[in-house]
């Protein structure tokens, strides 16, 4: 389907889709099988700009929106859903500074991270602290001119690799989720350490990883907007961020359909090609109708997202939900379409099913955005009567 793009967006999903074709397709298996993070692709994607996309002109980007951002995530999650998070992951970590920085730690930071020199992370999520965001044990304490943190924080995309980090941490316990703030932590501070490197299912192309921090002292001109402020800064990173995981999902999608209709293209059994069975033509159509819905969906929530729409919590659920929904159904059925050859390594799309489980589960899993969505859907009807 034609959406319209720019000429601008094109050309960086046509980009992001011959790096994924050219660079990641030939990679993807080794390293997932190792469990391996890739610098040289990092390297590459630095190299084709396209760390910068969704960044303003002024500190280096190029100057579009989450637009652009998930033209290029769809695009690389077609080859390998792990690889694409180096970008899509430090989009996450950039948001809180891009949405509620100052000038100063704007310019300090921003330009580093549009150019992919650095890349970064977002710490929310704890041992006790998963759905439930509020209940964040970590605490950073206010002494002098200094935040003192201590704490851990778990599962944490791009954990051992990004070099700057927004925390979520307690400076007043006795206020509950308005007793958070957000920090701009830089990898080096003393007392912050990477601790467990996760050995995972899927995105195992990716790192994953626990962080630790032990009497860290930060500055306070690292505070995030302020004190007091950082569930709702994490809330609203989290709106702008699920576009992004839905275009993860929608690429791993598109991409085990791609490798559905082209095996099924070529597998031969009572002497034609298995594509010529009504029965698995209707399954390729369900998988292709699934797979525009959830393109239609995201795209038409980025529009309004850079178009300057704030209220977008309900959509930006809906698009997470619909597609990583859509993607783990998708890739179900690609490996039953390949059958015994579907399960096997050799192809990719059993590594594409354990790759979309992920996309369900993180950035809020998809109870949550049903939750969020609810939530919204009743406020809306109350406020009608
Ligand atoms: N934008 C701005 N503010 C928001 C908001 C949003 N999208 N969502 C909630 N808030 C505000 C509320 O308005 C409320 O403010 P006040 O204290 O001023 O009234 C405050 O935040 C607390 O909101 P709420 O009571 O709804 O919080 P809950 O503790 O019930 O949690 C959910 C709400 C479950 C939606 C939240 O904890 C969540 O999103 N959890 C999932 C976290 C997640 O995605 N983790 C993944 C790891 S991060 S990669």
């Amino acid at each position: 389907m034609n959406y319209f793009f720019t000429e601008e967006q094109l050309m960086i999903q046509e980009l992001a889709r011959r790096i994924a074709r050219e660079k990641f397709v030939p990679v993807r298996a080794e390293l997932d099988e190792k469990g391996e993070f890739s610098w040289d692709m990092v390297k590459i994607l630095r190299e084709s700009d396209l760390f910068g996309v969704y960044l303003p002109e002024e500190y280096g980007g190029l100057g579009g929106g989450v637009t652009e951002l998930c033209l290029a995530v769809e695009e690389l999650s077609r080859a390998c859903g792990g690889l694409s998070l180096s970008l899509a992951a430090t989009a996450l970590g950039t948001f809180p500074i891009l949405l509620f920085g100052s000038d100063e730690q704007k310019k300090k930071y921003l330009p580093a991270l549009a150019s992919g020199e650095k890349l970064a992370a977002f710490a929310l999520t704890e041992p006790e602290a998963g759905s439930d965001a509020g209940a964040t044990k970590t605490t950073a304490l206010r002494d002098g001119d200094h935040y003192v943190l201590n704490g851990t924080k778990c599962f944490i995309t791009n954990g051992s690799v990004a070099e700057v980090v927004v925390v979520v941490a307690m400076t007043d316990k006795t206020k509950g989720s308005r007793g958070a703030s957000a920090f701009i932590v830089e990898k080096g501070t003393p007392g912050f350490s990477v601790g467990k490197e996760e050995d995972k299912m899927g995105i195992r192309t990716s790192s994953t990883s626990e962080l630790v921090f032990e009497d860290c002292r930060v500055p306070m001109e690292n505070l995030l907007g302020r004190e007091g402020a950082g569930f709702m800064v994490a809330m609203k990173t989290l709106d702008q961020s699920r576009p992004g995981v839905a275009a993860q999902a929608l690429g791993i999608a598109q991409g085990a359909l791609d490798e559905a209709v082209a095996y099924a293209r070529k597998r031969e059994q009572f002497g034609k090609p298995v594509i010529a069975f009504q029965g698995l033509q209707f399954m390729l159509a369900d998988m292709a109708t699934q797979v525009e819905a959830a393109r239609a969906l995201i795209y038409a929530v980025c529009r309004a997202i850079d178009a300057g729409e704030k209220r977008i919590s309900r959509e930006s659920a809906m698009c997470k939900l619909f597609a990583s929904d859509t993607a783990m159904k998708v890739t179900t059925e690609a490996v039953q379409i390949l059958g015994g050859y579907g399960y096997m390594k050799e192809y990719p799309v059993e590594k594409m099913m354990r790759d979309a489980k992920i996309t369900q589960i993180y950035e809020g899993t998809n109870q949550i955005q049903r939750n969020v969505i609810a939530t919204q859907v009743i406020r809306e009807a109350v406020s009608k009567k």
